[in-house]
């Protein structure tokens, strides 16, 4: 690390208070909502925490944390098996979270509600049943410049074993996607496009609509990774009319080990199991096993019941607040914070999209982010830094790494200041 000592660093106590004392347009009352997560009250190395690090998971309101509980204290069972009182208080509950988020996405049917570990188990379930079953050799399986390693590493697996081919949507120095280019790539010889809606790494929100609509006139499925989208803006599958859409429940307020694969019903009727075991079967003999219905059929095993109730509990607290308030909300954050960011001086944005989530990757000359993320750790500011599961992303864009800001509806005005307060501080010691 290279200290310097005779640097001036602006005042930005001063710089930034103007604006702080400004309220948001949209009127959204978050220190209401910060009331809800208990966690945001700690200090971290004796500061008051500021968590920018939302995207790599979320904090949980007290509704959610209460509803483990309550689960634990008052309905812990096994879930479809038993006829006593408890296994049918805890079948309610679990099924009723499943309800809960197909109303949440606007799904048509709760059998069309796959409960997984996450978007990565989301994603590795289409791979190994629709796309081992129906991928053969020579087929191409389009993705995009900026997927994270769960929506790149299983369809190259699959490629592998199958010959097939990965073709990859190119992006702009912007990290917006080119879409003549997608055109381009389509053609009959295509027969999967898995896209992510909001770029982890960049924030980017990519017109998945399009996208959709597009592999659509060729007749071609598409996976859309939601990970990074359904906290952040309202989500209507329907309206989509996409094929299968995954994301994680621990990026929504969600408890972790918890993620939803919806896929059209059509779709998972006609695709083999994931895994086998108890709970997705009909029958079972030595000579053959009829395998259950949906959505049983692709949930193998005892599953996480508190944590399915818990992202139930998640979606219908986000519901109440509206994804539309919080868009909105977020969307003028995100504008602060992207105006204040790019007033530090050898500070360069990574993810200048027109449509962006409030997601702000930078770098910083002379600083390793690395650096950046540990001396702002100090200050009580938590961030990531690395490739975030995305490294190629940051070739494309010829760094190793960025520090990234992903905000939530409960950081604030005051949050920016901090980390534009930290930043300076990190640009003192380094002499940027
Ligand atoms: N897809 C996207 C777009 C993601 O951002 C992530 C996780 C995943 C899939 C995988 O989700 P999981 O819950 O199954 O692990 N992204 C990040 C991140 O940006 N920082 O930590 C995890």
């Amino acid at each position: 690390m290279k200290a310097s000592s005779n640097i001036t660093i602006p005042n930005i106590t001063e710089q930034l208070t103007p604006r702080s004392s400004t309220q948001f347009r949209t009127g959204f009352d978050v220190e209401k909502i910060r009331e809800d997560f208990p966690i945001l009250k700690q200090r971290v190395h004796g500061k008051p925490l500021v968590y920018l690090d939302n995207a790599a998971t979320t904090q949980k309101p007290r509704v959610v944390i209460e509803a483990i509980q309550k689960y634990y204290t008052e309905e812990n069972a096994n879930v479809h098996r038993g006829v006593h009182f408890l296994s049918e208080k805890a079948t309610q509950a679990y099924e009723g979270a499943r309800s809960r988020i197909r109303r949440f996405i606007n799904a048509s049917k709760d059998k069309e509600i796959i409960f997984v570990r996450g978007a990565t188990e989301g994603i590795n379930l289409v791979v190994n049943s629709y796309g081992r079953k129906y991928i053969q050799p020579g087929d191409e399986i389009i993705i995009s410049a900026m997927e994270h390693h769960s929506n790149i590493v299983p369809w190259q697996m699959l490629c592998e074993e199958k010959g097939a081919k990965l073709r990859i949507i190119p992006m702009n120095d912007a990290g917006e996607l080119l879409i003549d280019e997608y055109e381009e790539l389509l053609n009959e010889r295509t027969k999967f496009v898995s896209v992510v809606q909001v770029s982890n790494s960049l924030g980017t929100v990519n017109p998945v609509r399009q996208i959709i609509q597009m592999a659509h006139n060729y007749g071609i499925p598409v996976l859309i990774d939601g990970a990074q989208a359904v906290q952040h803006m309202p989500v209507d599958v329907r309206d989509l009319d996409c094929d299968f859409y995954v994301f994680s429940g621990h990026k929504i307020f969600g408890p972790t080990g918890i993620g939803i694969l919806y896929g059209k019903e059509r779709l998972l009727e006609v695709m083999p199991p994931y895994q086998g075991g108890g709970d997705m079967i009909l029958s079972v003999t030595f000579e053959k096993t009829i395998y259950n219905t949906l959505p049983a059929k692709f949930e193998a095993g005892t599953p996480h019941i508190e944590g399915g109730i818990g992202l139930g509990v998640a979606v219908d607290y986000v519901s109440k607040i509206g994804l539309d308030a919080i868009a909105a909300y977020e969307q003028e954050l995100l504008k602060y914070a992207t105006e204040a960011l790019s007033e530090i001086e050898g500070l360069r944005i990574i993810g200048t999209a027109k449509e962006k989530a409030s997601v702000l990757s930078f770098v910083l000359e002379g600083v390793h982010p690395h650096d950046m993320g540990t001396i702002l750790d100090t200050e009580g500011i938590a961030i990531r830094t690395g490739h975030h599961c995305t490294q190629p992303v940051m070739q494309r864009f010829g760094i190793p790494a960025t520090a990234r800001a992903s905000l939530a509806f409960y950081n604030t005005k005051e949050d920016i200041d901090a980390l534009v307060r930290g930043i300076y501080k990190v640009k003192e010691i380094f002499g940027s």
